[in-house]
């Protein structure tokens, strides 16, 4: 959708389309740009708070987004379209960030480091960035800005957070928690504006020497034009973007086990997170079982009402409708498809058994399994954000890790074994920047490094002590209290070894 600059947006609940969730106005480059500038004004008096009183205000929102759970998790329900169980489990990631790095105020460790000569010290400092650009996704409305926002100020920078212009309420209703936490005015600034604003208002932004820093989650082709334009100004973003996730089912599986993950990982959110499974990669002999019990579980799993207990519920809105009815084009004759009565809308014409709810209010697409997927198909290398999985199969596990990285995507991945030496190969072979083993590819911990490699992302980290490279940079310092100019390399002292000392035969 292309929104003119100023426009207004009618937001409506993609569960109930005659219902308004929000109306929200967009901001320009300008605009952007403008707050770039004061975040970057506002930096250094928030970087000279003590980092624990820093954390004390991470603490603080903590426990707000813990106070108003519900109401968040039922707002993001109502505009996004979130199963309720899932809205609430995103929410939870936020507190559970803001859990972590509160502690991580009173430790933001350096180190004490010895030198090569007496009477000196040398000291590592970690030191804030500057202002940061998040720009956020709308799959996961709060829990991703999040992993930005809170280390980004945490660490004492200041942040301009540009959600996706289709969830502004619940960016708002997250925007109103952090500014009630204690952050002061400038250190945190909430614009909304569209993808080409955006992209002008941090070129100007970066032109002016106001922004030091770009987190950006979401497609590998954005992610590509930001991590050229940071370049050019000699700053490295923080990408996260696509995924085309590997399943991998060895034939010591318990099949029962990976159906439960493929159908979490492949249509949890329906298909609309960078965890979600693109490929299942079956081995030759357990195939036609594997993919007997998954088309079972998909075609008996109940969709609908995302207020009610679904699997999944609406796609997030029209525009990802859309795209995701374009991908549905890129299954081709010598596919089959299971898990549905049929592809494309659910609506009262085109019916899906034991659909909850009115299909006809909002914006729900059949689930799509695609079995004999190979390196070949464009579905196998393209990421169709939506519930559609595919299915390929191996006879080798050097073919099975072929296919899991052919893509060119590193994300997530799994694999489905009992056998420790699968897994550990798996681990060691998979390009993907995360691996479960005996899980499915989506449910990250709050905790863990979360990023990948080659099309999904250039390498940056998120969450954890990880994410602290992104937000601050390393300052060494080494203080020399022997009353003389000690000269590195020269001045230092040896111990006289006999090298050329060898045993006797
Ligand atoms: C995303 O889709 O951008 O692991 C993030 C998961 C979630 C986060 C997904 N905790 O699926």
């Amino acid at each position: 959708m292309d929104v003119a600059r100023g426009a207004t947006l009618t937001i409506p609940d993609p569960a109930r389309l005659d219902e308004v969730v929000a109306e929200a106005s967009l901001a320009d480059a300008a605009t952007f740009a403008e707050a770039c500038r004061r975040a970057k004004e506002a930096q250094p008096a928030w970087a000279s708070v003590p980092a624990p009183i820093r954390g004390r205000a991470i603490q603080h929102l903590g426990r707000l987004v813990e106070e108003n759970a519900e109401a968040l998790a039922r707002l993001m329900t109502r505009e996004i379209g979130k199963p309720i169980r899932e809205s609430l489990g995103e929410v939870q990631e936020v507190v559970d960030t803001c859990t972590f790095f509160l502690g991580e105020g009173r430790r933001l460790y350096g180190q004490t480091v010895p030198s090569e000569m007496s009477d000196k010290q040398l000291f590592t400092f970690r030191a804030p960035v500057g202002a940061c650009a998040i720009v956020t996704a709308g799959n996961f409305p709060v829990a991703v800005p999040s992993w930005y926002i809170v280390p980004a100020l945490l660490c004492g920078n200041t942040v301009v957070w540009k959600p996706a212009e289709y969830t502004p309420a619940t960016a708002e209703a997250f925007a109103q928690l952090i500014l009630h936490a204690g952050f002061p005015i400038g250190s945190f600034q909430l614009v909304l504006a569209d993808g080409p604003q955006t992209f002008e208002g941090i070129e100007r932004a970066l032109d002016a020497g106001t922004l030091d820093k770009v987190g950006f989650t979401g497609s590998s082709e954005i992610g590509r034009r930001i991590g050229e334009l940071c370049g050019r100004h000699l700053q490295s973003p923080c990408l996260e973007l696509g995924g085309k996730n590997p399943l991998v089912v060895m034939p010591d599986a318990d099949l029962d086990l990976a159906v439960e993950g493929a159908l979490f990982s492949g249509f949890g959110t329906a298909g609309q997170r960078c965890t979600s499974l693109g490929t299942a990669i079956v081995h030759r002999d357990i195939h036609d079982d594997f993919l007997g019990r998954f088309t079972k579980a998909v075609t008996d799993a109940p969709i609908g009402d995302p207020t009610r207990d679904v699997l999944y519920g609406p796609m997030i809105s029209a525009r990802f409708r859309d795209r995701f009815e374009g991908w549905l084009e890129l299954i081709r004759p010598h596919h089959t498809i299971s898990g549905s009565s049929t592809v494309g809308r659910i609506s009262s014409s085109n019916p899906r058994n034991g659909f909850v709810g009115d299909p006809d209010a909002g914006l729900y697409e059949h689930p799509v399994i695609v079995d004999g997927v190979t390196e070949d198909d464009e579905l196998y290398r393209t990421e169709t954000f939506g519930p559609i999985v595919g299915v390929a199969s191996f006879d080798t596990f050097d073919e099975a890790i072929e296919l899991a990285n052919g893509h060119g995507y590193g994300l997530s991945s799994s694999i489905y074994t009992r056998d420790p030496l699968h897994a550990f190969r798996f681990r060691e072979r998979v390009s993907a920047g995360m691996v479960s083993v005996n899980n499915s590819t989506s449910g990250a911990e709050a905790h863990l490094p979360f990023g990948g490699n080659g099309r999904s992302g250039n390498g940056s980290r998120q969450s954890g002590i990880w994410v602290l490279d992104q937000f601050t940079r390393w300052q060494a310092m080494n203080w020399d209290y022997s009353g003389r100019l000690q000269k590195a390399q020269m001045d230092t002292a040896d111990v006289a070894a006999d090298l050329g000392f060898r045993l006797a035969d």
